[in-house]
């Protein structure tokens, strides 16, 4: 059974607000006396309930127990609330805010009590610091803007420095981060650009179009140029959001000096300092170059979406999602491209799926050169690139496309000297929910190590730190079934375990049952070139209490479909509910809702029609 909560609220006795809520929590109480106490404290008068938490001069009353809770420092009016935890107290809020926890203490999601709490330490935040901001998060992207402008609603002031250094290339960009300037962003942008040359090249005729004169036809500098005045339009945007938010930002690269101290430079190599009683790095990281004779003519994802003139002959390095993603919308545009194989394609991910995205990108267009890294890179001086392998065959290039990981933005950040713990591996800070070595510094995002290299993830992580920051939050990051999906020509969105980690986690291949399902989405049932390649859903299913450890889709719109699965696998959703749930037709996602056959009944996974 979950621990009974003990809800204090001090307010005065004609206070309309005060009434209402305490009303509201009277009432739960008397329907959950096992769940809820209310402790009252209740004054005969506005005054003498003001001297109550305020103190003489605004000074000594009870609120100062709650110091460095910025919302709760904040807080004069009428009724003052607070939950009693293990002999510390966390704030509530005011009428509104008790009435949203009434809310969710008797909605079902509520039933999840026990649940974990943040591990951080203090650090020493205090109103009366004396540094110039309450936080300066060091890093502009997802996980730094979300972070900053959270921790500025909860009335924190808060600075935010974004700088970007130019890849070895000399590419540049502006406010916002990798996702938005040179990842997600673009990059889905380009494979939409090669889905719909899919669409016009070998979809619409049975659809009664003509199909147009193309792919040589695409023009690569109009699709750049949509895809940049795109991404300018979101720095733009972020900009004017932080000022909205009051949020300084300041386009200064930052490096600690000491841990409430940081020396900043801008564009003209202007050097100044800044303190702060708390940090937030969250930097990100910068692709991994190639190191072997002539790495340096490569570039990397920091390039490839604003190039002025198409990749032409592409060669992409590295077997991971970034390469492939890369290869399969540069081929769908219709370039020569080849992918370097180092062992296997997308380590890490379910390995029947990985093949299967494998069979259908060379069907595609995509050549794999596999078992081979690049051993010398030469440069002529028509531009072109000769490529030797390290089986010894060689080949030319009008680019070379390096994906070969990341690695931390933390080299000349100054974080070790001021005794934040990395890992030398790959310049990651190592931390306990977020929290780094250094009390007062923390770090989410890519930056941040063991955390996936998600945008959405770095944004959570970053919203969730500044309510534990700066409103007296105590709910961790959940970094447990986050859900993905790898924009390959043949869309992969995942949810859960792989089939290969289900094994190793239940502990034998026997105490699972995979359950799949070979499919054609209707929209591609016309299309003839469709037909070598169906989508396919799996599901891998604990046989023991029937949850549901991993759902993999491979299809179109693999993003949307899986999306909504989330909620449920946080939920801990079992087989039996997810059959039991009524599909939506015709659509891909309902085959999920149908999934009958096992892998171990070596049964045909083809579907039969609806
Ligand atoms: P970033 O967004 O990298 O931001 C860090 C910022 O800090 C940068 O602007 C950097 O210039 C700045 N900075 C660094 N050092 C300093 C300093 N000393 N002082 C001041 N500023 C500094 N994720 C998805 O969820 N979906 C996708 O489809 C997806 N596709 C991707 C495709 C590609 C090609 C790449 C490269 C990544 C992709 N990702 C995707 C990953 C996603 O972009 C990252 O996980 C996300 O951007 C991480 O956010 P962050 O806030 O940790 O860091
Ligand atoms: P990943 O996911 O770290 O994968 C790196 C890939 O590059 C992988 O296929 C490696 O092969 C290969 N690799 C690594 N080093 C080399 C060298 N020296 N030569 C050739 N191939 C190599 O990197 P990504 O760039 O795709 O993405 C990094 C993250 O950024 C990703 O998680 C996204 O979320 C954002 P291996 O399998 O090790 O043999």
């Amino acid at each position: 059974m979950s621990k009974q909560i003990v809800f204090h609220i001090g307010g005065w006795s004609s206070c309309g607000f005060y009434n209402k809520a305490y009303n509201v929590l009277a009432s739960l109480s008397v329907l959950f006396p096992s769940r809820l106490r209310v402790v009252n404290h209740v004054y005969g008068s506005r005054d003498e309930y003001r001297s109550w938490l305020l103190g003489e001069d605004e000074t000594d009353g009870f609120r100062d127990t709650f110091l460095g809770i910025s919302k709760a420092n904040k807080q004069t009016s009428s009724p003052f609330s607070w939950i009693e935890d293990s002999g510390s107290n966390n704030f509530v809020g005011g009428c509104d805010d008790t009435l949203d926890w009434c809310k969710s203490f008797v909605s079902p999601s509520a039933s999840d009590a026990g649940k974990e709490k943040s591990k951080m330490k203090p650090d020493d935040f205090s109103e009366g610091h004396g540094y110039d901001y309450d936080l300066v998060v060091i890093g502009g992207g997802s996980g730094g803007l979300a972070a900053s402008k959270e921790a500025a609603k909860f009335g924190a002031k808060v600075a935010v420095l974004d700088f970007v250094k130019p890849s070895p290339a000399g590419s540049t960009w502006g406010l916002g981060g990798t996702c938005v300037n040179v990842g997600c962003i673009p990059k889905k942008l380009m494979h939409n650009a090669a889905l719909i040359g899919e669409i016009l090249t070998n979809d619409v005729q049975p659809y009664g179009f003509n199909a147009p004169e193309q792919t040589e036809g695409h023009q690569w500098e109009k699709m750049r140029e949509s895809v940049q005045n795109h991404i300018r339009g979101l720095n733009f945007n972020y900009r004017v959001t932080l000022r909205e938010k009051n949020v300084t930002y300041l386009n200064k690269l930052g490096k600690f000096i000491n841990p409430h101290t940081l020396e900043v430079t801008d564009k003209k190599g202007k050097v100044s300092q800044l303190t702060a009683s708390r940090f937030v790095v969250a930097t990100g990281g910068r692709p991994t170059t190639l190191d072997c004779e002539g790495g340096e003519h490569a570039i990397t994802s920091d390039d490839i979406f604003s190039l002025e003139q198409s990749p032409g002959k592409t060669l992409c390095v590295g077997a991971s999602y970034i390469s492939l993603e890369c290869a399969g919308f540069l081929a769908g545009l219709g370039l020569d491209t080849t992918v370097a194989v180092r062992s296997i394609l997308l380590r890490g991910f379910d390995r029947e799926i990985a093949d299967k995205i494998g069979a259908h990108m060379e069907d595609h267009g995509v050549k794999f050169k596999n078992g081979v890294v690049p051993s010398k890179l030469k440069k002529a001086s028509d531009g072109k690139i000769t490529v030797t392998f390290s089986d010894g065959s060689s080949d030319v290039y009008d680019t070379v496309l390096t994906a070969i990981g990341r690695r931390a933005d933390t080299e000349k950040l100054g974080v070790d000297a001021v005794g934040v713990k990395t890992n030398p591996k790959n310049g990651k800070i190592i931390c306990t929910d977020e929290q780094t070595s250094v009390n007062n510094i923390y770090a989410i995002g890519d930056v941040m190590e063991g955390c996936p290299e998600l945008t959405p993830v770095a944004i959570q992580a970053g919203k969730m730190l500044a309510r534990r920051l700066f409103d007296g939050s105590d709910e961790p990051m959940d970094y447990q079934n986050i859900c993905t999906t790898v924009f390959t020509p043949l869309e992969y969105g995942v949810v859960g375990l792989s089939e290969e980690d289900a094994k190793q986690v239940i502990g034998c291949g026997s105490k699972i049952e995979v359950y799949h399902s070979n499919f054609t989405p209707l929209e591609w049932s016309l299309s003839e070139h469709r037909q070598k390649h169906p989508a396919f859903c799996k599901v891998i299913v604990c046989k023991e209490d029937d949850k549901v450890l991993g759902m993999h889709y491979l299809g179109p719109h693999a993003g949307e479909v899986t999306q909504g699965f989330g909620v449920a696998m946080k939920k801990g959703m079992t087989y039996n509910e997810l059959t039991n749930t009524v599909g939506i037709h015709p659509t891909s996602a309902e085959t999920f809702t149908d999934l009958t056959v096992t892998k171990s009944s070596g049964e045909s996974a083809d579907s039969k029609g609806c």
